[in-house]
C-alpha cells in the first residue's frame, strides 16, 4: 500500500513539473514580450490656457482643463509617452458665443496657451495653429458678431492633415499676463502661442507632432500593450470575492 502511494506521488509530482513546463513556455507573448509600464515610465505635463483647453495624444482624449474660464489654473497630468507623438489641443478665450465678448459684452478679452512635458516637449512657433471662431468682427463692439468655421470632425487624429494651417504665432508673458498658478509650475523654455490675433480668435486649434524624444531619452513603446502578455503574466489572479453590498440585512 505504502509503495502504492509513493508511486502515485510521483506521478502527481511529474504531472505538476510538466505542468509547470508548459505554462513555462506559453509564457512569451506573441509579437515578442514587454514588461509592464511604471509610473517612472511617464513624463509631466504642464498646460496653461487662457482660459480653457482640451488636449488630444495620439489620437486619444488625455486631459479637459476642470475650469471652464476662470481663474486661471494649470493642468498637470500624467502620460506615458509614445513617439511619434501627435499632440492637438483645442483652446477657447472666454468669449459669448454669439458675441465674441467677455463679462456681458463688456470687453473684448484676450488669449494665449502654453505647454510643457517632461521629455522636452514645448509650445512655440513650430506648431501650426487655426482659428475656427472670430469675434467681435472688425472689433465692432457696438454690433458685435462672430465669424464660427466648422471643425473638423477629426482635427484631433493622427493623420489629419494639417499641411495648410499656418504656424502659430508666440507671445511673450507680458502680453499674455499669466496669473499665480502658472509660475508655481515648470514651464520653462517653452513660450505661449495662439494665432497672430490673441485677441478676436476666439477657439483655436493648435497641432504638433514630436517626432522623438526631444531630451534624446530612449524610452520603451507601451501603446501596443493590449495585444501583448506583459512580462509577469497579464492576470491578476481570479477575482476577489466582493463584499455583499448595502452590509447585513435588517431585521424588518
Ligand atoms: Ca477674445
Ligand atoms: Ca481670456
Amino acid at each position: 500500500m505504502q509503495r502504492f502511494i509513493c508511486g502515485l506521488c510521483l506521478v502527481v509530482f511529474a504531472s505538476a513539473i510538466t505542468v509547470g513546463i508548459v505554462a513555462q513556455e506559453r509564457k512569451p507573448a506573441p509579437g515578442g514580450q514587454v514588461r509592464k509600464p511604471q509610473m517612472s515610465d511617464t513624463i509631466s505635463a504642464n498646460m496653461y490656457a487662457d482660459n480653457w483647453f482640451m488636449l488630444y495624444i495620439n489620437g486619444e482624449l488625455v486631459a479637459v482643463d476642470s475650469i471652464r474660464f476662470i481663474p486661471h489654473n494649470v493642468v498637470a497630468v500624467d502620460i506615458l509617452p509614445s513617439y511619434p507623438m501627435t499632440i492637438a489641443v483645442m483652446a477657447k478665450d472666454n468669449a459669448d458665443p454669439n458675441t465674441g465678448m467677455e463679462y456681458a459684452n463688456t470687453n473684448i478679452g484676450d488669449a494665449g496657451f502654453i505647454l510643457k512635458f517632461g521629455d522636452g516637449t514645448v509650445t512655440n512657433a513650430k506648431w501650426k495653429a487655426r482659428s475656427f471662431s472670430t469675434g467681435p468682427v472688425m472689433r465692432d463692439t457696438k454690433n458685435p458678431r462672430v465669424e464660427n468655421t466648422p471643425i473638423p470632425e477629426n482635427w484631433f487624429a493622427i493623420g489629419f492633415d494639417d499641411s495648410e494651417w499656418k504656424t502659430a504665432k508666440e507671445y511673450t508673458e507680458e502680453q499674455v499676463d499669466p496669473k499665480q498658478p502658472f509660475f508655481e509650475h515648470d514651464f520653462r523654455g517653452a513660450r505661449f502661442i495662439w494665432t497672430d490675433d490673441i485677441e478676436l480668435d476666439n477657439t483655436v486649434v493648435f497641432r504638433h507632432v514630436v517626432p522623438s524624444p526631444p531630451d534624446g531619452k530612449n524610452r520603451p513603446d507601451f501603446s501596443d500593450l493590449n495585444n501583448q502578455v506583459p512580462d509577469g503574466g497579464g492576470g491578476g489572479g481570479p477575482p476577489r470575492p466582493r463584499p455583499p453590498r448595502g452590509g447585513p440585512k435588517k431585521p424588518r
